[in-house]
């Protein structure tokens, strides 16, 4: 059979998973009646609310008489070493950028691995519709880009089309009107090579990335380099060292369309999803009994951020969850790495809590949020940058940054980021908005984004991926104002937070019940501020006129678990349960905290 291999690559929202949509309604997926929902390939619940795809996802259309795989990618820099290992299973990327934001940092950073894999990518131009497009401009940058990039000239030779992603429409040009996405397909099945399909020599398949289901457990999805691969089969699990342990296929599934279909046998070219084999990994080779060389091996990236969670302990443990124990935090989180590729997990010895890594905030947020959905209650500390040892020199993790900004806040950022250790690269202005480009370690960046909104009075754009390991860059200021923090149990009231919010940020609203300890706001101080919030008026017989009508209160903007992860400093904690997100000091009472730390 014809089979064409490609995956859609992007810096996010450039319009990946729009553009998929298009494809399989294009590309017959769906019987006439069928209720498709807008990003349907966006199927997890969160990534619906995030409006974000946090897992890649294969599908498959037919086009002619050809099937094409079709893998979505996520565009969020979290989950670029995902993209790395899904793109060894295709033969061809579909690139997309925004017409009017151009080459973005995931842009670059998914091209160059698409560039060192060999693979030559068809660019698509997305967006075109938008007033702002600058699609010939934005042509000229990503040329500019593949030869920075070092690319070859077969590679600078790349085919382009302009798309309105949303419409379903695809053209050549920019001026003629597209009416659908032939000339896409058109470039597919001329630049995309046919996967080759040995189907003579012995089996040898090597999965991606991992899957889990409750009734057949792990999977793994990849693709068969040669052979044809059977359920009954049994095969040698080999690992890129060489050692190799036996398994058995018992279900082999490929995609069509928005569903998995189970077949009885696939052949080289085919990605298949394959269940049977327990304790597989990303990166082994499954191949039959007589094979001895594994698949080349595929590097896992090492994680950059880590967190600590920890057994909720908080006064109000308990009273919103039901998951609570360390032993159903450690099954949890077990469980969580059988199919999470790049993400640690340890126990921390003597404590009742686990020290989880992975490539990113988000990365562990969304773990988090999964948690607290399945009723979990746990505290998690701050994320900390992961150091690294490389040739002796202590190093970190670097970040490629574009900021978006109006001219008449570029110079605060360009200062509030120096201060971070961050520096320029590169500034363009044009009509009053300015492109800055910084490298900024990761270090500097937590934390970052709540000052960035502020400055930019909420009209900035920043964008950011993980580039490199650097050399450690020193100290880097952290957050500038102190906590204000209650000083007692209670539920808090309109009269005190009235009179509190003249002195910081509040956090919660009134009738909120609060702990000792607990976090209510942000003090305009740089130290922390004990406060009451619980107290009430005192009742007079004497009714001071109006003055009650005039108590109102500033609206809260009650912060969402990743506002709260990077607000908080080291010697706090964000505590999360399904219900709600407290911000809390570790040591609840000023005396403890003052002879833990006595100036
Ligand atoms: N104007 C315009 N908007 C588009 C077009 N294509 C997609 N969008 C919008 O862009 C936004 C992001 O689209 P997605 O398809 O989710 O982007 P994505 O690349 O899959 O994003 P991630 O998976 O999070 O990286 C959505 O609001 C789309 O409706 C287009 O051709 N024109
Ligand atoms: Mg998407």
């Amino acid at each position: 059979m014809d089979i064409r291999n490609i995956a859609i690559i992007a810096h996010v929202d450039h319009g990946k998973t729009t553009l998929v949509d298009a494809l399989l309604e294009q590309g017959g997926a769906y019987t006439e009646h069928e209720e498709v929902q807008e990003l349907a390939m966006d199927s997890d619940d969160q990534e619906r609310e995030r409006g974000i795809t946090i897992y890649a996802k294969n599908t498959a259309i037919h086009y002619k008489d050809c099937k094409i795989n079709i893998v979505d990618t996520p565009g969020h820099a979290d989950f670029g070493s995902e993209v790395e290992r899904i793109l060894r299973m295709v033969d061809c990327v579909l690139l997309l950028v925004d017409a009017q934001e151009g080459p973005m940092p995931q842009t670059k950073f998914v091209l160059k691995k698409s560039l060192e894999l060999g693979l030559k990518p068809i660019v698509v131009i997305n967006k075109i519709d938008k007033p702002a497009q600058r699609a010939m401009n934005v042509i000229d940058m990503v040329f500019d880009l593949f030869a920075t990039l070092g690319a070859s000239n077969e590679q600078l030779d790349f085919p382009h089309v302009f798309a309105i992603a949303r419409e379903g429409i695809a053209q050549e040009t920019l001026e003629e009107k597209g009416k659908d996405l032939t000339p896409l397909f058109d470039l597919i099945m001329k630049h995309v090579p046919i996967a080759k399909s040995d189907t003579e020599a012995p089996l040898r398949m090597q999965p991606s990335s991992l899957a889990y289901d409750d009734y057949v457990g792990r999977m793994g999805i990849g693709r068969i380099y040669e052979g044809t691969m059977k359920v009954g089969q049994q095969v040698s699990v080999l690992k890129p060292d060489g050692s190799e342990r036996n398994g058995k296929i018992t279900k082999i599934f490929i995609a069509e369309g928005l569903n998995k279909k189970e077949v009885s046998e696939a052949s080289a070219g085919e990605i298949v999803t394959v269940a049977g084999i327990d304790d597989i990994y990303v990166g082994e080779t499954v191949a039959a009994k007589q094979v001895t060389e594994p698949l080349p091996a595929i590097s896992i990236d090492p994680p950059t951020i880590s967190m600590s969670f920890l057994v909720n302990n908080s006064p109000f443990a308990g009273k919103e969850g039901s998951q609570l124990t360390t032993r159903q935090i450690r099954a949890r989180l077990e469980r969580e790495k059988e199919t999470n590729v790049g993400l640690h997990v340890e126990a921390i010895e003597g404590t009742d809590s686990f020290r989880v890594s992975g490539r990113g905030e988000l990365h562990l947020s969304v773990l988090i949020e999964s948690m607290r959905r399945e009723g979990f209650e746990l505290q998690v500390s701050r994320p900390e940058v992961i150091f690294q040892e490389i040739d002796g020199v202590v190093c970190e993790p670097v970040e490629h940054v574009i900021i978006d900004v109006p001219e008449e806040f570029s110079g605060t950022i360009i200062n509030l980021l120096s201060q971070r250790k961050g520096e320029m690269q590169d500034m363009k202005t044009e009509d009053d908005q300015c492109r800055i480009e910084f490298l900024v370690p990761t270090r500097g960046l937590l934390g970052f984004r709540g000052d960035f909104i502020i400055e930019t009075k909420g009209e900035g754009i920043l964008n950011h991926s993980f580039l490199k390991f650097e050399k450690e860059k020193g100290e880097i200021p952290g957050r500038s104002r102190g906590s204000m923090i209650s000083m007692t149990p209670g539920e808090t009231m309109a009269f005190s937070l009235w009179n509190l919010q003249d002195r910081g940020t509040l956090f919660v609203g009134a009738q909120t019940p609060v702990y000792e300890g607990m976090i209510i706001g942000e003090s305009n101080k740089s130290e922390d501020m004990m406060v009451n919030p619980t107290k009430n008026k005192k009742l007079t017989n004497v009714r001071a006129s109006g003055s009650d009508e005039a108590m109102t209160l500033v609206p809260v903007q009650e912060m969402s678990l990743e506002q709260a992860l990077e607000y908080i400093s080291d010697d706090e904690l964000v505590e999360v349960t399904p219900k709600s997100i407290r911000l809390r000091k570790k040591l609840l009472t000023e005396v403890e905290r003052k002879r833990a730390n006595p100036k």
